[in-house]
């Protein structure tokens, strides 16, 4: 006789992506600190994601080969998600604190960049804010990332959108100093373009790549893993 297999009760459940888990992780974080979430369009103007941002004409990210331009070229697929932050700022009086979050595109496909990822930026606006204000942030940030113990770096770097800028590094257990994110003190150009007096406010802001947290929090060599839907790779994020 055929063995009657009983039926099949409990079902397996999904879970949410690793790179949308490690955003919302962000974002509920950066929430609970007092910044809101802020949406905007994935084609943007050229002046919404380069000359709001005080990014000139001559700029290499600009180039056709780096940035994938739409139809008439003036529109392009966002290379980051500070337009958002512009569009945020032109409607809101300062005080403000924003996040904005979701898919980028850069024209890029190797093991540690792809043409689409996803960025999460902050922006917080206010009388007297310092470069000790976006320290003391980017501390909390990275330790509820990776945990108290770790060891945190800032580098002096260059952003058109910020001076001064810095890149942030923590340390490996291998001794190798890893970046994790870029940060700065908001350009007063692109405050002025927004509508906000520069002399009276000043803003700090930070960018991270998620999929860049991601790979170093769980330690996945290449990016393109993410992305393969391979069901036994992915359950391992449940
Ligand atoms: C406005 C003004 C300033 C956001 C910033 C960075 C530095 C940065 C990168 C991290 C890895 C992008 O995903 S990535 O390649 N970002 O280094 N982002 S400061 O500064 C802003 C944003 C908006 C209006």
């Amino acid at each position: 006789m055929d063995k009657i297999e009983p039926p099949l009760i409990k079902k397996s459940l999904g879970s949410l992506h690793p790179i949308s888990q490690t955003k919302d992780f962000l974002l509920k974080l950066l929430s609970e600190i007092g910044f809101k979430e802020i949406h905007g369009p994935e084609i943007e103007s050229e002046k919404f994601n380069f000359d709001m941002l005080n990014i000139k004409k001559s700029h290499p990210a600009r180039q056709m080969h780096d940035t994938f331009y739409v139809e008439n070229k003036s529109s392009v697929l966002r290379t980051h998600t500070s337009p958002v932050q512009i569009r945020g700022m032109l409607n809101t009086k300062p005080p403000l604190a924003f996040t904005s979050a979701g898919k980028v595109y850069r024209k890029d496909d190797d093991a540690t960049h792809l043409p689409m990822f996803h960025q999460v930026e902050g922006i917080y606006v206010d009388e007297n804010v310092t470069f000790a204000n976006l320290k003391d942030l980017i501390h909390q940030i990275l330790h509820n990332l990776f945990g108290k113990d770790i060891e945190i770096r800032f580098r002096p770097s260059y952003f058109p959108f910020t001076e001064p800028s810095a890149e942030v590094d923590i340390l490996s257990d291998n001794g190798k100093w890893l970046e994790i994110l870029g940060c700065g003190i908001v350009h007063p150009k692109v405050l002025k373009n927004c509508n906000i007096d520069a002399k009276k406010y000043s803003g700090l802001a930070f960018g991270l790549g998620v999929e860049r947290i991601a790979m170093l929090k769980y330690g996945v060599n290449d990016i393109r893993d993410f992305y393969k839907s391979n069901l036994d790779f992915l359950g391992q994020f449940k």
